[in-house]
């Protein structure tokens, strides 16, 4: 084991509800309602791609042009970097700080692979850019999770086999991209919802090195 690859709404800060928030408001002003058992599938998935699942749960697709539907994105994303304009250190989720510093202490390597294009903006406020190596610019991807392509340019931008990696995950979509990189995946979360993954941490609380690597020999 050489590295350690993170998401990062839902694993390193509690930013997954202000998304929701930021959807539902957009919603809102759609028409559409959305609650906290669909906003599971927008986890881990794509500012477009959200949209277009709202939009399709909601019975509006096809309904809006191109212009209108970035508009749209626009302004969730208005609504989200309103609702973390305060983020700061307090905001990193329980156990994380300890987390990365057995990581460090370890000598792995730690990379971000978050599909939020507010991911160095986000770290930065929190304090943890120093902590990672590199962060993967997900708009240089061609497809998002659960597809392997951004746990895949993490290990190759780390210069780290997939193989020595493990990536740790609150969402299925993500879990799914993790065990497509042939990777070893760590969930935090609910164990139904993440049942794919190698191994389920109740909470971010929960994570230590010494299981990671434990799953990792297994
Ligand atoms: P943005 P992760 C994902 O981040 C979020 O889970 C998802 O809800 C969001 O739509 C996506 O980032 C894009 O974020 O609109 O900020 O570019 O969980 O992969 O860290
Ligand atoms: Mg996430």
């Amino acid at each position: 084991m050489k590295a350690v690859i993170f998401d990062l709404d839902g694993v390193i800060a509690d930013t997954a509800r202000f998304h929701f928030v930021a959807w539902q408001q957009l919603a809102t002003e759609l028409g559409i309602t959305i609650d906290g058992q669909f906003n599971e599938q927008l986890k881990g998935i794509s500012r477009t791609e959200s949209l277009a699942r709202i939009l399709a749960h909601g019975g509006k697709t096809g309904l809006y042009s191109q212009v209108q539907l970035d508009q749209f994105a626009e302004r969730k994303n208005d609504n989200y970097l309103q609702l973390i304009s305060r983020l700061d250190a307090n905001d990193i989720l329980p156990g994380i700080v300890a987390f990365l510093d057995e990581i460090a202490a370890a000598g792995l390597s730690v990379a971000l692979a978050s599909a939020s294009r507010n991911g160095p903006f986000i770290l930065s406020k929190l304090g943890l850019s120093e902590r990672f190596d590199t962060i993967v610019d997900p708009a240089q991807l061609a497809a998002g999770k659960p597809a392997p392509d951004i746990y895949l340019t993490a290990a190759a931008q780390l210069n780290v086999a997939p193989s020595d990696c493990v990536g740790v995950e609150d969402a299925l979509a993500g879990v799914e991209a993790i065990n497509a990189a042939k990777m070893v995946s760590i969930a935090v979360g609910d164990e139904t919802e993440l049942a794919p993954a190698n191994h389920i941490f109740a909470s971010t609380a929960g994570l230590k090195l010494a299981t990671v690597k434990s799953v990792w020999e297994a």
